[in-house]
């Protein structure tokens, strides 16, 4: 069996966590391979709710091995805590896996991450302040601190001293703050070696074997499409390879081996944090959204931004990621509402666009131009099928297949793992 890419055809918040978490009886290994503790994914099972952040969505499915992969940082206190707050709930996280080669968030960059956005003021990205961006600018300038720098002091300690070279100069002249010590950092740092100990291998040779042996791998994305560092809406974006090919990098494994990638789209647009938003609601439309969609951050709390499906986003999703099936969250949510305007394409300065514009500062300036579907007031929740939905809701679903460039696959009307209806 093949490897699967799940990856956010938005600006996060899709519904990821619930989608792998729906896989994860059908396959034998989940892999994060990409970003860090920013990510919030929620999960349901009967009574219990499940904020993960850092580890694999697979991480509650008996059976599968979670994988962080090399694409990953690391925040060494939250993974741990992470862990310790599963294992009270009884889920048994022993067969977690962690890549040697995955970067580590240190103290100084969880710093540095907050102070540059204060710094920046109204120029700010919005960041989570979890040190996701200076622990990638530090992979990228090859000063990063890796898992595997954890079991060789020696090594461990050159290095944090290359990293904080410019840093402290940075963090004491320009922010006033104090830089911590190399000895400091080191010491933080090796308190978790030997509880990490056993979690640590090389995850591309386990994985590569898994497939060898027909087992079922899903790479999970943290994020989404449009905070992809190379494919978002950059600056506003997060610091790493949120889409399918970030998958590859990220892990290991290589695009030959993948088969289905699998983008999870929201029937409305949400975004945290700061940066262009055509169909971004304002008014009272926002708030329903917001409030019937419980929109907040399931890392920081935020508010998220709301408003209408962006069918231009959808297909701009489905091309960059070589979408293959999408699954559709949150229809119930739209339960109630007389019509529904939908995205079709935008008007940049009196000019029609189809498809996203090359250029940043057009998308900036984007004005949805909208379709109008009618909407259902029928309790959906309960559907199974597609022959369970009211014939709006139904033609809501096929009017958006026909715009986003896929199929799909599965329609969520519910935040539990059951409430969904599968349609291929
Ligand atoms: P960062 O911290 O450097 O990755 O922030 C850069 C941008 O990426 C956005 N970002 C996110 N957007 C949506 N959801 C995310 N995860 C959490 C959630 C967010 C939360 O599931 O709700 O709780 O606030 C996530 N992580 C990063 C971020 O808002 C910046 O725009
Ligand atoms: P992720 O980051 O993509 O994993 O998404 P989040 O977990 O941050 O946010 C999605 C939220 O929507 C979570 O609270 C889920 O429990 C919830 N959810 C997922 N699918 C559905 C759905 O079909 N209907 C409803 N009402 N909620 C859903
Ligand atoms: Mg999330």
């Amino acid at each position: 069996m093949p490897a699967i890419v799940i990856v956010g055809a938005q600006w996060g918040d899709e519904g990821k966590g619930k989608a792998t978490d729906h896989l994860g009886s059908r396959v034998d290994y989940v892999v994060k391979f990409n970003g860090g503790n920013n990510a919030g994914h929620t999960v349901v099972i009967g009574d219990e709710k499940y904020a993960l952040h850092l580890l694999p969505s697979g991480i509650l499915t008996p059976g599968c091995t979670p994988v962080i992969g090399n694409g990953v940082v690391v925040d060494l206190d939250v993974l741990f805590h992470e862990i310790d707050g599963l294992e009270a709930r009884g889920i048994d996280t022993g067969a977690l896996k962690v890549s040697a080669n995955a970067h580590v968030i240190a103290d100084y960059n969880r710093t540095l991450d907050k102070v540059t956005e204060r710094f920046l003021g109204s120029r700010k990205i919005g960041t989570t302040g979890r040190g996701i961006g200076p622990t990638y600018a530090d992979k990228m300038n090859r000063l990063g601190i890796r898992v595997q720098d954890l079991f060789d002091e020696k090594i461990l300690a050159q290095k944090v001293e290359g990293a904080l070279e410019l840093k402290s100069q940075i963090l004491t002249k320009i922010y006033n703050r104090r830089a911590p010590s190399v000895d400091q950092t080191v010491e933080e740092l090796l308190a978790h070696a030997d509880r990490l100990s056993p979690y640590v291998c090389d995850t591309t040779l386990l994985l590569g074997e898994a497939l060898d042996r027909d087992e079922t791998v899903l790479l999970e994305a943290g994020q989404a499409t449009l905070l992809d560092v190379d494919h978002g809406t950059y600056p506003f974006v997060t610091s790493s390879s949120a889409t399918a090919g970030g998958a590859c990098t990220g892990s290991g494994i290589p695009p030959t081996r993948i088969d289905q990638v699998i983008a999870i789209v929201k029937a409305y647009t949400t975004r945290v944090g700061e940066g262009p938003f055509p169909t971004e609601l304002h008014d009272e439309s926002g708030d329903f959204l917001r409030n019937t969609g419980a929109e907040f951050g399931t890392t920081t709390g935020r508010p998220r931004r709301c408003g209408w499906y962006d069918a231009v986003i959808a297909r701009y999703a489905a091309r960059v990621n070589g979408v293959t099936d999408f699954v559709l969250t949150k229809l119930d949510v739209l339960t109630g509402l007389e019509q529904i305007p939908v995205c079709v394409a935008y008007d940049v300065d009196g000019e029609r666009y189809d498809e996203m514009p090359a250029n940043q500062s057009a998308f900036h300036h984007a004005v949805p131009i909208y379709e109008y579907f009618p909407g259902w007031t029928e309790d959906i929740s309960g559907a199974r099928t597609l022959d369970d939905l009211p014939a709006n809701a139904r033609s809501y679903v096929q009017e958006l297949e026909q715009i986003s460039g896929g199929r799909m696959s599965v329609v969520g009307v519910g935040p539990e793992r059951e409430q969904a209806v599968v349609l291929h």
